[in-house]
């Protein structure tokens, strides 16, 4: 060997031993919580980059990887479309799973290829293309990945992009969001649920949507008005929520779906899953990020009825907006982020019976079904999928966040473990097709790398919080909360305890994960947020708890479940609803 290289070996040789050594010291620097936090977290990590490494190697520019045959699928059109009707000719991809990658790149730091999507979004992402959209998901994944992506570009602290940011995402969210008005162009406000992108309302269009289809879109669409300047995308979405709250029915209950042109429902029959679930969600989350009271008064009214009509005992079922009479006894795994929901506006105790029963399904069939028939302790025998859903972790996330019981990290180690399990693959990870046998389906959906993954990382590391207090949207993106953006922060957000920030965008720690949301009309827990009354809670009519009948008494507060009048003529929990 040559003096030359021996030289050069000892120096490759040092390097090996000091990267070691650095590895040694800087792990065993963490205590053993944080340390396993660590771990967690870097495994995380890597199933979010296994997922979009082989999505840009195998189905970039495309909409979704097919992780079983490394392909593609082009399913912006789909999505929603169960009888997959007028799927487009000439439709190649609007690049969907980069779009929802986009907020998780910021969140793992990922400046270099952050910065190269961008780059590449405002070259080639083009929405004239003959493709006829559902409204609400093209609303919650493309323009909300492109709304949020933009803030997140231009706030100077995450240094996302060197300088070559020119808005380029928010002329794209512009553009999109001019695409959508057309469907706002109903007797009633309510928007269609379908629209063609180059075209808009297409001929004998269908007149049916569902509640969470137009009752979800005031996020997004809110906040591209704020950032662009240009009232029409907000008014529009806020027009159609107000009609659609003013349908409700007398005991504060929404149904299912119903017809955009009349204004009638279809389906009268509702719970907190699918068809509704984002309208409870939009309902407080518009709250925090608009600070208007309207949406306030909207969601308590809207959470007391689903309190009152829909839960049974940690359990939802389903039931008639007319009479509250129950319909269907089922669980599904899109109920599964009402705890997080619940943890937003304080009722911890609730939230984690719920999540208790979601982890004990998740843990009897290794991941949550589709559907799952409570009166008869059965899966449903057509949805017994699992296709990468995020809620369970998502609300694992929100319940560490409030409690930081470390009984929550295990629950999201398990999730993990069942994801790699029985989900990774060599190109991706896959659906589950059938919980019982574990079968596998060729697709992973986008919401997993925008949704599943990030849920289950911010649980292990948080740090993306520390300075900022953002709202998730529906579909995962983050979106800050303004005090610029507020129409007027109602007093009850503030708790004297708490170091408020002076900065304008700033102004105070009104983060919904660190405080508890206190109903405005409950003063007191303005001054002790530890004795926080349920947002259930309501009282009977007299306060020695007399009554004659059942109308006279109200909601218990903890359990959140209505009091009955006893034959003795008192009020109490004493049936069960
Ligand atoms: C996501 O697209 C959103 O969370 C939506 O609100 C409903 N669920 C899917 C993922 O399960």
């Amino acid at each position: 060997m040559s003096p030359g290289n021996r030289g050069t070996w000892a120096l490759i040789f040092l390097l090996i031993i000091s990267t070691l050594y650095i590895e040694k010291t800087s792990s065993s620097s963490l205590d053993p919580f944080a340390a396993k936090k660590k771990r967690m977290s870097d495994k995380v990590r890597r199933m979010f980059y296994h997922a979009y490494d082989n999505y840009m190697t195998y189905a970039f520019p495309h909409d979704e990887l097919k992780p079983l045959t490394k392909s593609y699928t082009d399913s912006l059109s789909e999505l929603g479309n169960l009888n997959l009707e007028h799927l487009p000719q000439e439709y190649n991809g609007s690049a969907l799973t980069l779009i929802e990658s986009l907020s998780s790149l910021a969140i793992l730091g990922n400046h270099t290829e952050f910065e190269k999507a961008v780059l590449w979004l405002s070259e080639n992402l083009t929405f004239d293309v003959d493709a006829r959209i559902n409204l609400f998901e093209c609303n919650i994944r493309v323009l909300g990945g492109l709304v949020s992506a933009h803030i997140l570009a231009t706030d100077s602290t995450n240094r996302l992009t060197k300088g070559m940011y020119r808005n380029q995402l928010l002329v794209l969210a512009e553009e999109l969001g001019q695409r959508f008005l057309p469907a706002f162009d109903t007797p009633t406000g309510l928007p269609y649920a379908w629209i063609n992108l180059k075209h808009g309302v297409m001929e004998n269009e269908t007149t049916e949507t569902s509640t969470s289809g137009c009752g979800s879109l005031i996020l997004e669409m809110g906040a591209l008005s704020h950032l662009t300047g240009d009232p029409r995308f907000e008014s529009a979405a806020l027009r159609a929520l107000r009609k659609l709250w003013s349908m409700r029915s007398s005991l504060n209950l929404l149904g299912t779906t119903l017809d955009v042109e009349t204004g009638e429902w279809i389906e009268y029959s509702s719970g907190i899953g699918a068809g509704v679930d984002s309208f409870y969600e939009y309902l407080l989350k518009a709250h925090l990020l608009f600070g208007r009271e309207e949406f306030w008064r909207m969601f308590q009214s809207a959470y007391v009825a689903v309190q009152k009509y829909f839960r049974h005992g940690p359990w939802y079922h389903e039931a008639d907006m007319r009479t509250g009479r129950a319909t269907y006894w089922q669980l599904t795994s899109l109920q599964a982020f009402w705890p997080g929901l619940q943890v937003l506006v304080g009722d911890i105790a609730a939230a984690n019976s719920s999540h208790r029963e979601f982890f004990y399904v998740w843990q009897k069939f290794g991941v949550l079904p589709e559907r799952y028939l409570l009166d008869h302790q059965m899966l449903h025998p057509t949805e017994k999928y699992y296709p990468l859903r995020p809620e369970f972790a998502e609300s694992t996330f929100y319940l560490y966040q409030a409690t930081k019981d470390p009984w929550y990290l295990e629950v999201g180690e398990s999730i993990v473990d069942s994801l790699n399990l029985h989900t990774r693959v060599e190109g991706g990870f896959a659906s589950v097709r059938d919980v019982t046998t574990m079968e596998l389906e060729d697709h992973q959906h986008s919401f997993f790398l925008a949704e599943t993954c990030k849920y289950l990382y911010l649980l292990f590391d948080d740090s993306f919080l520390v300075n900022q207090n953002y709202i998730f949207t529906t579909e995962g993106h983050p979106l800050p909360i303004k005090s610029s953006w507020h129409e007027r922060l109602p007093e009850a957000y503030y708790i004297p305890t708490m170091t408020y920030l002076q900065s304008e965008d700033q102004p105070r720690r009104a983060s919904a994960m660190s405080l508890r949301i206190c109903p405005a009309a409950m003063p007191n827990c303005i001054n002790n947020h530890h004795t926080l009354e349920s947002v259930c809670h309501i009282p009977d009519a007299r306060v020695d708890h007399r009554c004659l009948n059942d109308e006279d008494c109200g909601v218990d507060s903890t359990s959140c479940r209505r009091r009955s009048c006893s034959m003795a003529g008192y009020c109490g929990l004493w049936l069960s609803i």
